[in-house]
């Protein structure tokens, strides 16, 4: 057996006057009741550091700068890493990254149980536009914020397991999972933030919104055979509502844990990474079943 305790850390939300400090604070308070339920890993969302500003249309760009990190860890997720250190446990947290040659980027991190950064992804798919919208409830302007992330999706060995990391909309994407099962993914990590209410179409709320959440999660799980970890970042953010949802998924695709709340939550797994070998041995082993020869169509466009 080899087992991770993993710690899913909903997040509530963040408001767009609350301070990095602040939210660190509230990630420090999952982090101990994740110690005490004996997690050596704790996934928190996407853009877990801020609210989710592409929600604001911004035409200035040192406005826009100011919800992105120079430096990881820095001054205000310190006492998040040096704690982690203290009490052995692996983080990985979503935020606004923003290169020393100026890029801007989705990203996700890990850490070891030490506390050093062993991983980072940057966001593939993004969703939304990059011009103001009328025709929208309200924005979503990750495309004029970010641009599309330049890792693709490696995989990375600790804690004795293969380790893949998305963002929010890449787990719509067959191809985000399949890309890292196919480097023998045994869990992945993802954090999103998901609006309750779809812009472009009032009618769409919130139930079928968790249903596509779920349905791509646990889809993606079994037909990679791997451990899938979805954490949200959720409640009223700014008047802006965020679903929660947040699940951890077995390797058979079924939901082994979920959030009830739309706030602060901490869902904890002993998760078995074995649990992955059955499936890729047998009904999901690539190499004896892909016949690739006809998915040339899938990479060409
Ligand atoms: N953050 C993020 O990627 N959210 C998207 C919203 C899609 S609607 C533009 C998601 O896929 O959940």
């Amino acid at each position: 057996m080899r087992e991770i305790v993993i710690g899913a850390a909903q997040m509530g939300p963040n408001q767009k006057a609350d301070s990095r400090e602040a939210i660190v604070a509230r990630m420090l308070a999952l982090l101990e009741e994740a110690a005490r339920a004996g997690c050596t890993l704790v996934v928190y969302p996407e853009l877990a550091l801020t609210t989710f500003f592409p929600r604001w249309y911004m035409e200035d760009q040192a406005e826009v700068d100011g919800w992105f990190e120079t430096e990881m860890p820095n001054a205000a997720t310190r006492p998040l890493f040096d704690r982690a250190r203290d009490l052995g446990i692996a983080i990985s947290f979503g935020y606004a990254e923003l290169t020393p040659d100026g890029h801007h980027f989705n990203t996700q991190i890990l850490t070891d149980r030490q506390a050093n950064i062993i991983a980072k992804y940057r966001k593939t798919h993004l969703p939304g536009h990059s011009e103001y919208d009328t025709e929208r409830a309200f924005q979503h302007l990750e495309k004029r914020y970010f641009e599309p992330g330049d890792t693709g999706f490696p995989v990375w060995r600790t804690q004795d397991a293969v380790v893949g990391m998305m963002i929010c909309n890449d787990r719509r994407w067959p191809e985000s999972y399949r890309v890292m099962g196919l480097q023998g993914v045994e869990l992945v990590i993802l954090g999103y933030n998901t609006p309750s209410v779809n812009s472009q179409d009032s009618r769409e709320g919130e139930d079928k919104r968790l249903y596509h959440s779920e349905l791509s999660m646990t889809a993606g799980a079994y037909q990679n055979a791997t451990w899938v970890v979805g954490v949200a970042k959720a409640g009223d953010e700014d008047g802006h509502p965020l679903m929660g949802g947040s699940i951890i998924v077995d390797p058979n695709g079924y939901v082994v844990e979920r959030a009830k709340t739309t706030g602060d939550e901490l869902l904890v797994h002993a998760c078995d990474m074995d649990l992955s070998v059955f499936g890729k041995e047998t009904i999901f082993d690539f190499k004896r079943h892909r016949r690739i020869e006809h998915y040339g169509l899938i990479a060409s466009q």
